[in-house]
């Protein structure tokens, strides 16, 4: 289960926890006592639907990095999606490009506290839950938000992912 730490976050969390505290949220990264890699495994560890887990997936367009936010085990139609948002194309980035545009090593990709900001896509099934979660920069870090936040925090656009 979820746990509030008193002990510092781990490093990579702190980037994700200072971006979230300037956008008037502060305290919200949960350190985990089970790793939360994948959607299946933090839904597992946080007692909620696999579709209330925001995916932070990186992808490549034109050679620029970008974020999309997916609703828990929801796959990404590339060409769906690149039309939708006026990219000539999106491939997935590879764990070494990933590192690269976020500071964080994939299992563990937040929606903030990147060294620059990404243009993101939130996935509008998304927006079907209260609550959903976010990693926080390591697979055992979340913290709790909505699509609406995500929006705000992100710059980002609504978008379906899907076909
Ligand atoms: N901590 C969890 C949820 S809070 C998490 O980070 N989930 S995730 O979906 O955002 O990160 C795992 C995702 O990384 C997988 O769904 C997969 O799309 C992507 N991934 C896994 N392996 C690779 C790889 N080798 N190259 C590119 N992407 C990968």
């Amino acid at each position: 289960m979820e746990s509030r730490n008193s002990s510092p976050l781990p490093d990579r969390c702190v980037p994700v926890a200072e971006a979230l505290a300037a956008a008037g949220l502060p305290d919200r990264v949960r350190v985990l006592d089970e790793s939360a890699r994948t959607a299946a495994e933090a839904a597992a560890a946080l007692g909620c639907e696999v579709g209330a887990i925001a995916n932070s997936l990186v992808f490549l367009s034109g050679g620029e990095p970008v974020l999309v936010l997916t609703s828990g085990g929801h796959r990404v139609d590339t060409a769906a999606l690149a039309a939708r948002w006026g990219r000539a194309g999106l491939r997935r980035a590879t764990p070494e490009e990933v590192r690269r545009a976020t500071g964080q090593a994939i299992g563990g990709v937040a929606p903030v506290g990147h060294p620059r900001r990404l243009p993101t896509v939130v996935d509008e099934a998304l927006t079907g839950h209260d609550r959903i979660w976010a990693a926080a920069g390591t697979p055992h870090t979340v913290f709790p938000t909505t699509a609406a936040e995500l929006l705000r925090l992100t710059g980002g656009r609504l978008l379906p992912v899907g076909p």
